[in-house]
Order: C-alpha cells, then sequence, then structure tokens
C-alpha cells in the first residue's frame, strides 16, 4: 500500500511539472506579440528627416518616434493618407513639437495600410514619413 501510494505521489508530481512546461510553451507560442519599433526624428547626420523614412510593421505594433537632431519636430497624419480618415488620424497625430533629444512618443496602428505622416516645420523641407501596416 505504501509503495502504491508513493507511486502514485510521484505520478502527480509528473503530471504537474508536465503541465507546467506545456502551459507554458503554450505562453511562448502566442502569436499576436506585438512590436515596438523605434524611428529616429532627425538623422544621426542631421538631416530634415525621418529615420527610417519607411517602415513595415505588422497590425498591433507600436512606433515610436524619438527626438534624435535638428528639433523642434513634430508627427502629423492627414485624414487623406491614412485608411479609416479624420479620426485615425486625428489618433495617431502627435502635433507637439519635441525639442529635446530624447523626447518621444507612440502611436499604436490596427489597421492594415499605408500611412504617412510629416513633421509640419520642416515638411517643405521633404521631412515626410512612411508606415506600411501588413
Ligand atoms: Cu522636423
Amino acid at each position: 500500500m505504501k509503495l502504491i501510494a508513493k507511486a502514485f505521489r510521484k505520478l502527480s508530481a509528473v503530471f504537474m511539472m508536465a503541465a507546467l512546461i506545456i502551459s507554458s510553451c503554450a505562453v511562448l507560442a502566442s502569436p499576436a506579440l506585438a512590436a515596438d519599433h523605434l524611428v529616429k526624428m532627425g538623422s544621426d547626420g542631421g538631416l530634415l528627416v525621418f529615420q527610417p523614412a519607411t517602415i513595415t510593421i505588422a497590425k498591433g505594433d507600436t512606433v515610436t518616434w524619438e527626438n534624435n537632431k535638428m528639433a523642434p519636430h513634430n508627427v502629423v497624419f492627414d485624414a487623406n493618407n491614412v485608411p479609416g480618415g479624420k479620426a485615425v488620424a486625428d489618433k495617431l497625430t502627435h502635433s507637439q513639437l519635441t525639442f529635446a533629444p530624447g523626447e518621444s512618443y507612440s502611436s499604436t496602428f490596427e489597421d492594415a495600410g499605408d500611412y504617412t505622416y510629416f513633421c509640419a516645420p520642416h515638411r517643405g523641407a521633404g521631412m515626410v514619413g512612411k508606415i506600411v501596416v501588413e
């Protein structure tokens, strides 16, 4: 009898361990791990550009724009250049200017499509970016 109880305890310990391993694998395998992508505002070389100017991301991913050089900068989406129109453009836009290096803001992209944006002070200089959400 004692032997059976001992074996049973051992078996349940093995079962618990297996359940733990399986459940941790399920967490690791979950596909929707959203990524965060960094775009610098102003190139390292001091050019008035977003760097990289175009990035391709997945639905649910976040883009963080970080002030780098040649401030001030901002990030403006307009209704004609995003899927979803004005409501989406307004939600993604960060019109407040950044002045200090390292200042940043982020937006999360929920729908597939092409999103083009610009920096208001430097639009004329060609400071335009594009996010492709697949
Ligand atoms: Cu700018």
